[in-house]
């Protein structure tokens, strides 16, 4: 469907708004759309970019093992003030560094193994069409004004901030509160009338207390709504490297505009009645703490200003500090996800950073955390619970896969709550608890360990073969369920533990787990080797 004029558009879209309650789940329309946040392309990945990406990666393959409809987006922020500073500061024009930079986080998403759909880069014209619609509606919709700007612009956050924000630096230079140096800037601005949102965002807030997490962000968020909201300038004039203002171009859009866009762009937005009208009522941005302001107040102002529906959720999760300090350009410490993953390999990197921190919390990264996760955890207990059964079935029976006997009580115990697993998992990955999700996946990794030390079967291989055979099964099919569940955080890991226990490539869903889709014995499988080895520093 091709969408009328803006005003025909908004009638429709605006009763929408009235009154809207996203509901808590999104199990009914069984589609869900994840975003990442588009990365600036002034700099070079590090692994703070690499840790959104890997938690919406493990969110879509989680969502589409579980039987919905998936979009997942990700891509790069590439106008702005700062990125025409930084081309300039390196002598090349604009898009020869976006082309160069894009390039290395689109290569980053293929080094993480990330199934993102699409990968949207700014400068497309498909999003340039989709900014000057937003535009087009919300000055049709008397949302934006003409009038002069005085006021102060820090550039690295790409932000404006009021004389009340700032601080005084060690030389008593003025600083925003994140610490970015400002500018006065004066200038005649459009400006959207973010002002007369305060109440509606409040009721919107209220309305939809799922809207922002965690509920600290939320609580933050909606004081700074109730403290009251100026007008924001939404376009510049002393430079260009933007989308023009539709009928004014010498105005380039402010970058937020555009940027926050993007989410919209890759739904084919303006176009409605496809992707757009399927999967943005599904919208979930993931995004760190550093832009909760720009999603959780201007976006759903300057989609209902246009009358269109805001995202259904916003998650900002917490920060990541190097040995406890912060990663930054000065401090030369950013570190680069391409080798972390040469040196502990690609999924031992995944599950550190989902499991190692609270998501919504701060965290510190350390070569020596990471190398004690992989070893304590990875290859002693979920590795090693795998090579157990694995090797034994190779070394004692041919590698031929056992038929059960009848079950006891501790055989029926281990395996319920093989069954009961994904309920609770599920519940953490709604919540975005990635640690948690695997916290409860590794209590059944610890009880399939403890289940083997008691069962012994190396002892009952000599007292009673057809008690073995029962507890080598049970060690199988236990194997099975965590494999199938651990295939969102480490994938390849997961894939390679499914095809050592012969499971066919499309009996891997989640609707495979429990009793109706257990292995077969007497199947012969592939010989085992080791998924997760023990991590040993290379010697020097
Ligand atoms: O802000 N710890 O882009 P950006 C955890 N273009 N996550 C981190 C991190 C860290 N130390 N450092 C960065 C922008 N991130 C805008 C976004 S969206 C419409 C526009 C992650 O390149 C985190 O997701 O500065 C953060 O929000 C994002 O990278 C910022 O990336």
């Amino acid at each position: 469907m091709k969408p009328g004029k803006p005003e025909e558009r908004k009638s429709i879209q605006g009763q929408l708004i009235q009154g809207v309650v996203h509901g808590t789940s999104c199990t009914m329309s069984k589609t869900f759309y994840v975003t990442t946040p588009i990365y600036y392309v002034n700099d070079k990945p590090h692994i703070g970019h690499a840790y959104t990406t890997i938690a919406c990666d493990a969110l879509a393959r989680f969502k589409r093992l579980d039987g919905y409809r998936v979009k997942f987006l990700t891509g790069t922020d590439e106008h702005g003030q700062k990125i025409a500073k930084a081309a300039k500061d390196q002598g090349i024009e604009p898009i020869a560094l976006c082309d160069q930079n894009s390039k290395r986080f689109r290569d980053l998403t293929g080094a993480l193994n990330a199934t993102n759909d699409d990968f949207i880069r700014t400068t497309e014209a498909r999003h340039i069409t989709a900014c000057q619609d937003l535009w087009r509606r919300l000055e049709a919709a008397g949302q934006i004004e003409l009038k002069k700007y005085k006021g102060w612009y820090a550039v690295r956050d790409e932000a404006f901030y009021d004389d009340a924000e700032l601080t005084k630096g060690p030389k008593g230079e003025l600083l925003a509160p994140t610490g970015a140096p400002v500018e006065q800037v004066e200038e005649e601005n459009f400006f959207f009338r973010l002002s007369a949102w305060q109440d509606k965002l409040l009721a919107f807030y209220e309305a939809n207390p799922d809207f922002i997490a965690p509920k600290s962000r939320f609580n933050e968020i909606y004081s700074f709504v109730k403290g009251g909201l100026n007008d924001l300038s939404i376009s510049r004039t002393t430079f260009n490297w933007g989308v023009p203002v539709p009928g004014n171009d010498r105005h380039v859009m402010y970058v937020w505009i555009d940027a926050l866009t993007n989410y919209m762009t890759a739904l084919g937005y303006p176009e409605t009645g496809g992707d757009y009208d399927t999967f943005w009522p599904e919208a979930l941005h993931v995004i760190g703490k550093d832009i909760v302001r720009f999603h959780c107040v201007y976006w759903p102002a300057f989609l209902m200003a246009a009358g269109l529906n805001p995202p259904k959720r916003i998650y900002a999760h917490g920060w990541w500090t190097i040995e406890g300090q912060k990663m930054s350009k000065s401090l030369g410490n950013a570190v680069d996800p391409h080798a972390i993953i040469a040196k502990f390999g690609l999924d031992q990197y995944r599950y550190f950073m989902l499991r190692d921190k609270t998501f919504g919390g701060d965290g510190d990264f350390s070569e020596a955390t990471v190398a004690n996760r992989i070893n304590g955890e990875l290859a002693n207990e979920l590795g090693n619970l795998a090579q157990r059964g694995l090797g034994f079935i190779a070394k004692s029976l041919g590698g031929v896969l056992p038929a059960p006997g009848p079950l006891n009580g501790e055989d029926e115990t281990i395996l319920a709550s093989c069954h009961g697993l994904l309920g609770q998992v599920r519940e953490e990955i709604d919540d975005l608890a990635f640690e948690k999700a695997i916290d409860a996946i590794w209590t059944v990794v610890r009880a399939g360990n403890v289940y083997v030390d008691r069962q012994a079967p190396w002892t009952l291989k000599k007292t009673d073969p057809p008690r073995m055979n029962t507890v080598l099964y049970v060690m199988a099919e236990v194997t099975r369920h965590l494999a199938l569940v651990m295939q969102p955080f480490v994938p390849a890991s997961a894939a390679k533990m499914l095809d050592q226990l012969g499971v066919a490539a499309d009996a891997r869903t989640f609707a495979h787990l429990g009793p109706a889709n257990a292995l077969k014995g007497g199947v012969t499988l592939p010989t085992p080797t080791p998924v997760f080895p023990r991590w040993q520093a290379p010697k020097a």
